[in-house]
């Protein structure tokens, strides 16, 4: 006797419910939004952090790649103009190169990757390649993190500008745009995944995915803390 599957309100409870594991949780990131992270480990972060998003449009295109659904691709390619840019709107990856700038990087360094740690790379890679041969309802389902999202972001601006009055206001301008995009971008995500995903063996497996993310998060900022320490 397979088990029912969840209502739409109770899987998606269990979906919000994974928000414990989130990376804003990871001694790293309490380090970096409580003020004590030193100006090497912001650096390390943001050098590191380049990676991930200039990976999010190629994640992004290898959804669309394999979604046949017109609808689903005309709202889900707004996220690769969003890092892209699209007419006058430079794009998310050049307000991360600001950032970058203004924490005291230049573009050519961050550019490069020099400052790459392998379980950064390994972590973003395992993400991009999911979205590459996974059915695109999963890595749908994968985006999910951003439930989360917001509130990381919120906190570093609340707390950015007092903890690190060194770095340039408008470098934190990413932040301010990822608020409003991550709470458009998460709405339409998590629609796509409670309609996908209605058995209960396919909701168990949508929280599988959902777990698989975060683990990517986490451990990019478990690479970080063994490569630049971290106060706790
Ligand atoms: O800046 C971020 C971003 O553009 C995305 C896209 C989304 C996805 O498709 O997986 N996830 C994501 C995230 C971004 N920023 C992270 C942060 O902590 O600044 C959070 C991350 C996420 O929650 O997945």
């Amino acid at each position: 006797m397979t088990a029912p599957a969840w209502t739409r309100e109770e899987f998606e409870a269990r979906l919000r419910e994974k928000g414990r594991a989130y990376h804003i949780h990871h001694p790293f990131n309490v380090m970096l939004n409580s003020g004590a992270a030193t100006p090497e480990q912001i650096r390390g972060w943001v050098a590191n952090r380049f990676y991930y998003q200039i990976n999010i449009p190629i994640k992004d295109a290898a959804i669309l790649a394999n979604c046949p659904d017109r609808e689903v691709r005309r709202q889900w390619v707004v996220r690769i103009l969003d890092h892209d840019g699209y007419g006058d709107d430079p794009g998310g990856i050049e307000s991360w190169l600001r950032l970058a700038e203004a924490v005291g990087l230049t573009r050519e360094h961050v550019e490069s990757l020099r400052d790459l740690l392998p379980g950064v790379r390994f972590a973003v890679d395992a993400y991009v390649n999911f979205a590459r041969r996974a059915p695109w309802q999963e890595a749908v389902c994968a985006s999910l993190t951003e439930l989360f999202a917001p509130q990381i972001h919120r906190e570093r601006l609340a707390g950015w500008p007092e903890h690190y009055p060194w770095i340039e206001p408008e470098g934190l301008q990413y932040f301010r745009s990822r608020v409003s995009q991550a709470r458009r971008d998460v709405e339409h995500g998590l629609t796509l995944t409670l309609d996908w995903f209605t058995t209960r063996a396919a909701q168990e497996r949508a929280l599988d995915i959902l777990q698989f993310k975060l683990d990517v998060l986490w451990q990019m900022n478990d690479a970080l803390a063994l490569r630049y320490g971290v106060k706790t």
